[in-house]
């Protein structure tokens, strides 16, 4: 009987666009004619289904008793990935990024300034002690220890999520839904501008004498160039649109190329002559107040943040991420009790095209279980929080609800906590807004000029701070589900605001908000190489949750 390696499955599903359970694609390949098995399956499988189940599998293949553990070998690629380095060594670098007038570590950034870095020159800048690489032996992990550190008291710690679209999701795609979102995003938004100017209604703004002066708060509708080469800036509110005229020798014209469609921004000016059209004076962004201050921990304590481990990855750094979790157990980690991953634990199925080839794991559930694995290498004592990302098996729109049942039950390890993309969780009153970070991608794309790129994704951060929404422009490369209300919207100003996603790391501040995007723990992808993305793997920012600090510390 010829046998298909289950690989040559995966890749044929994943191109029609499912995940698929282990023992499905073991059933497939073992079938007389698996081409065949995989049409069948897919042709009977139903319409919404995501991940071929074993059930969809057994309805149409014939003689269903392959050799599983054959398959399994050749499906898994069993061995661990091969990590670039044999001895990690750690670097710290104070993060010494000027976070802005009023930041809470204005005093502690400059002091730790030593070559006057700026926001996007933080490197590792002096080396300590390299961390021990403890050769922990699979199956020997730590978890429930810390071998250089005191038994702690949990009592003082506390951590509490809001923002959490799980188990509330109600959308049903239908029109009316988009419509509900939007008009929670404006309501919400517009809010915060109405205090600021002296707003009118675009139908109101149409009866306007020439001359008046007047406001409009309203949803960016479409931003053009006009043949003279300013700027058309079409808003739109609840009773209609009204076009206002950015001319081009206004200092406020640097801006208009920040707007994305569906932002709500609020424009001041006069009205023309003949009425008709708002001469925009000034722009408004809902934005984080310059005096908005930050919440601190009454008491010295960290957490790690990080992101992306992507486990099942042939690119996963397993050597890396090992040495991470052997320093959580040193003497010097005490203060760490809490880890943060904002998404993309495992590399997933499917994601991108071509990405099977460069799958160490084929299985979602394996990686997922592997991923559980080197959770435990984690400190046991250590409170975890994770959302999910774009590469992990939950719904891709936002907002993404957090790991259901069974997966929360093969990453049950640690008692980790599981919410939402986005979601604030807060610590010890510090209430970091987690989100994963696919509109960074959008932000770098559409920002013109070289000012905000991959090397400096805490710019890009910002930019959805001032805009007050973390996936501002709908229709994009980020897809958004409609909801009765706009979960994407950032309410209240978090002190930090934690995202991964791009593989850069990026530490910086904005009007006294703590910006941290996490680099990765994979290695660069073929696809990487190929558009010049060079990850910051295996960096892990360390954030003191009394002054807001970020330590950040290289592992690879
Ligand atoms: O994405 C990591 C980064 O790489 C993020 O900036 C998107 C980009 N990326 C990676 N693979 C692709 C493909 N195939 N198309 C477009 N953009 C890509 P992550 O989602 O974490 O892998
Ligand atoms: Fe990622
Ligand atoms: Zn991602």
């Amino acid at each position: 009987m010829p046998r298909e390696p289950p690989v040559r499955v995966v890749r044929e599903l994943t191109s029609r666009g499912y995940n698929a359970e282990r023992e499905a694609v073991t059933l497939l390949a073992g079938a007389s004619d698996p081409a065949a098995a995989v049409e069948r399956a897919v042709d009977a499988a139903p319409d919404d289904a995501l991940t071929l189940t074993t059930d969809h599998v057994r309805e149409v293949v014939d003689d269903a008793t392959p050799n599983a553990s054959d398959s399994e070998a050749d499906a898994s690629g069993g061995d661990a990935p091969t990590a670039p380095t044999e001895t990690a060594a750690a670097a710290t670098a104070t993060q010494s990024a000027d976070p802005g007038p009023e930041a809470p570590t204005d005093e502690t950034a400059s002091a730790t300034a030593s070559t006057g870095a700026t926001d996007d020159d933080i490197q590792p800048t002096e080396s300590t002690t390299p961390v021990e690489t403890k050769g922990v032996s699979e199956g020997q992990n730590a978890a429930g220890r810390r071998d250089g550190r005191d038994a702690r008291d949990d009592s003082q710690r506390s951590v509490e999520i809001d923002g959490d679209i799980t188990g509330e999701s109600t959308g049903t795609g239908e029109y009316a839904d988009f419509v509900a979102t939007f008009r929670d995003r404006y309501d919400r938004l517009s809010k915060k501008l109405r205090g600021r100017v002296n707003h009118r209604p675009t139908d109101a703004l149409d009866s306007m004498p020439g001359g008046s002066e007047a406001a409009v708060v309203g949803m960016v509708n479409d931003v053009r160039s006009t043949a003279s080469g300013h700027w058309l800036v079409e808003v739109e509110d609840t009773n209609g649109v009204f076009p206002t005229l950015v001319m081009k020798d206004r200092d406020i014209a640097d801006h208009v190329d920040e707007l994305l469609t569906d932002e709500v921004i609020a424009v001041e000016g006069t009205i023309s002559d003949d009425g008709g059209i708002l001469f925009a004076d000034e722009l408004h962004f809902p934005d984080i107040p310059r005096t908005h201050s930050a919440s601190t921990a009454d008491r010295h304590v960290q957490a790690a943040l990080v992101s992306d481990v992507h486990v099942g990855s042939q690119e996963f750094a397993a050597d890396a991420w090992q040495a991470f979790a052997d320093w959580l157990h040193t003497e010097e980690a005490d203060p760490v009790e809490y880890l943060l991953i904002a998404g993309d634990m495992v590399e997933g199925v499917g994601v991108y095209p071509d990405q099977d080839e460069e799958l160490d794991i084929v299985d979602i559930y394996e990686q997922y279980e592997t991923f559980a694995e080197h959770l435990k290498d984690v400190p046991g004592d250590m409170e975890i929080v994770m959302i999910p990302g774009n590469h992990d098996a939950v719904r891709l729109a936002e907002p993404q609800p957090a790991f259901d049942e069974e997966l929360r039950s093969i990453m049950s390890a640690h008692d980790a906590r599981f919410t939402g993309n986005p979601s604030t969780v807060t610590v010890e009153g510090v209430d970091v807004l987690m989100y994963h970070g696919v509109s960074i991608d959008e932000i770098i794309a559409e920002y013109p000029g070289d000012d905000i790129s991959y090397d400096n994704p805490h710019r890009a951060m910002e930019q959805l701070l001032k805009k007050r929404h973390v996936a501002p422009q709908f229709g994009g490369r980020t897809r958004v589900a409609p909801e009765k209300e706009d979960y994407l919207v950032i309410d209240d100003a978090p002190d930090v605001f934690h995202t991964g996603h791009v593989h850069k790391l990026g530490v910086g501040g904005y009007h006294n908000v703590r910006l941290v995007n996490s680099g990765c723990w994979q290695h660069q992808t073929e696809f990487q190489k190929s558009v010049n993305i060079d990850p910051d793997v295996a960096t892990a920012p360390i954030l003191d949750l009394d002054t807001l600090d970020v330590t950040v510390r290289k592992f690879a």
